[in-house]
């Protein structure tokens, strides 16, 4: 084969056309068998790849999404978003403060959790007499999910609890902290209170 193949090679040469064609005629005579062999084998690798893909696996997610995601058409609103406790003395303890949130839209807004950002301030939720129990930083202890929905134009209280104490002497100075309201009628609803923190 391989002297044929020179021969051609030559033929082709003489007659001023590119040897490749040649080339590749006999590359491909000789190692048919084996290309074909190597062709199967591919395909049926790519057979075993597109079978073991979880192909209509995306389905759980999107099939959770429709009721549980269902935006509401209520807004959530706070009658004032920030409270100054003003000086507060870390030796004369804890701090509360009552928070008005209303929900002012056209349909009912359900409050899924509340958290803070730090673990030195809970908040709860006050609604129809009844108090939740209250949540604090994410990673220091439990947020729970509180799916409390408020109807159109009702209004609930959000019980807000500073301790200037639980910091220590480092958390001398002004201070303030975030709470955060998880809602279904868009963005979370944000309430933040202020303090300057004395010994
Ligand atoms: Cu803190």
């Amino acid at each position: 084969m391989a002297k044929t193949a020179s021969i051609e090679s030559k033929m082709s040469l003489k007659s001023g056309k590119s040897q490749a064609p040649t080339f590749w005629k006999s590359i491909l005579s000789e190692y048919w068998p084996a290309l074909a062999t190597f062709a199967v084998v591919l395909l049926a690798l790519a057979g075993l790849i597109v079978a073991a893909r979880p192909g209509t696996a995306p389905a759980p997610a999107s099939r959770s999404a429709p009721a549980a995601e269902a935006r509401s058409q209520g807004t959530l609103s706070a009658r004032e978003a920030r409270h100054d406790f003003g000086a507060i003395s870390m030796a004369a303890g804890k701090v509360t403060h009552r928070f008005e949130i209303r929900n002012t839209g056209v349909e009912p807004v359900l409050i899924r959790k509340m958290y803070t950002s730090c673990m030195c301030t809970t908040a709860s939720l006050i609604r129809g007499g009844r108090k939740t129990a209250p949540s604090g930083m994410p990673g220091h202890g439990l947020i729970a999910t509180l799916n409390e929905s408020l109807d159109m134009n009702e209004r609930a209280l959000v019980e807000v609890v500073f301790d200037p104490a639980a910091h220590g002497p480092s958390g001398v100075g002004p201070t303030e902290r975030i709470v955060t309201i998880q809602n279904n009628a868009g963005g979370p609803l944000e309430l933040m209170i202020t303090a300057l923190v004395k010994p």
